[in-house]
């Protein structure tokens, strides 16, 4: 009798210290499964007691039933335990402490083609002109009527121009930054001296020429401005830009809006004149266009031309950014690969 009885307290101390140091649900159910469960050692002994006589069967039975109550509540508890214990691991996992301090972002710089813009417009300014921007979006009047590119105009095709769709093609992305100075005259009176800054558009894509780019365009208006103006004040910019003994050549040309034109050559960044392939062997590089503004524009702005002179210049951004730090091709600008852009 006393086998039985000893039994059941066996399996009471061996169930319950595992239920207690039990982590999973699933060991819970295996230790239900042996122990209490309906195919488990207490049912086993509980389906005997018939076999058994009166007073053991009494004594067992309350015992087996006691214990079976017992792991069962003690069961419930302990899945109740494992479950807080699961929530309260989660809560850790995902904790935040919003009292540390944020991620730093690493500085940043600005872009190439922006610190090659700034420069250029401290030069100018530094020379005394003052800097005025104006819409990308212009008329046809603004970018080619008021510069001498009248409709039908050969000089049109000089610039493949992106039009906003609208019946009269008047509406077009500025090719130039000069429709700026063109608003600029019709406000302000000479003397003026003004630098123009901007993003313009045409259509052209290859390893030097990109859809949209930047120019700073300029003028200095006034009575008795002349060609040697003209040639003192970009002569000065280039040395201010590319280093006071760098040498500098102006070669006859031709623009609609200025007469007479010329361009501006610097001694080749890259082999100081020698010659190179940067230099097609020629030891010069072209690095802007200028020229006396024509008169038949300072008629389009009600200047007098009988009265006031004056000079305009016009640069590619891109053209110098890529000259003074050796870059071949255009599109590497406006990829965004940081691998490009960390280096400046
Ligand atoms: C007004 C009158 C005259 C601006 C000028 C150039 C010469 C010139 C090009 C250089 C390379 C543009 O980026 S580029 O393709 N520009 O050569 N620009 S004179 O003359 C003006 C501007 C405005 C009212």
């Amino acid at each position: 009798m006393g086998d039985l009885a000893s039994k059941v307290e066996e399996i009471r101390s061996e169930a319950e210290e595992k239920l207690r140091s039990a982590t999973t649900e699933k060991e819970l159910l295996e230790i239900k499964g042996k122990y209490f469960g309906r195919k488990g050692a207490l049912s086993e002994i509980l389906r005997s007691l018939p076999t058994l006589p009166v007073e053991e069967r009494r004594v067992v039975g309350q015992k087996a039933n006691e214990t079976r109550k017992f792991l069962e509540s003690l069961f419930d508890e302990s899945l109740e335990r494992i479950k807080e214990e699961a929530r309260k691991r989660k809560a850790a996992a995902s904790f935040v402490d919003v009292t540390l301090p944020g991620g730093m972002l690493p500085p940043g710089h600005r872009h190439p083609i922006t610190a090659t813009m700034e420069e250029i417009n401290r030069v100018f300014s530094r020379l005394g002109f003052t800097i005025f921007g104006g819409p990308d979006i212009e008329t046809d009047y603004y970018n080619f009527e008021a510069l001498n590119i009248p409709k039908e105009h050969p000089a049109r095709d000089m610039q493949d121009t992106f039009y906003v769709e609208n019946l009269d093609r008047d509406i077009l992305l500025r090719t130039h930054t000069s429709p700026i100075q063109i608003r600029v005259m019709e406000k302000l009176k000479p003397p003026v001296r003004v630098i123009a800054p901007g993003t313009v558009y045409r259509c052209d894509s290859d390893v030097t020429h990109s859809p949209m780019f930047h120019q700073v365009e300029g003028f200095a208006v006034d009575r008795d401005i002349t060609f040697a103006d003209l040639k003192g004040v970009l002569t000065e910019f280039c040395a201010l830009m590319f280093g006071q003994d760098r040498g500098v050549r102006f070669r006859p040309s031709y623009f609609p809006f200025t007469e007479p034109s010329a361009e501006v050559d610097i001694e080749c960044v890259i082999c100081g004149g020698e010659g190179c392939r940067v230099c097609s062997e020629t030891g010069w590089l072209e690095i802007l266009g200028c020229g006396m503004i024509d008169p038949e524009v300072f008629r389009y702005v009600g200047y007098d031309p009988e009265e006031f002179s004056g000079f305009a210049f016009g640069m590619g951004v891109e053209r110098i950014a890529m000259l003074r730090h050796g870059i071949g091709d255009i599109r590497l600008f406006f990829e965004n690969d940081l691998r490009f852009l960390t280096q400046f």
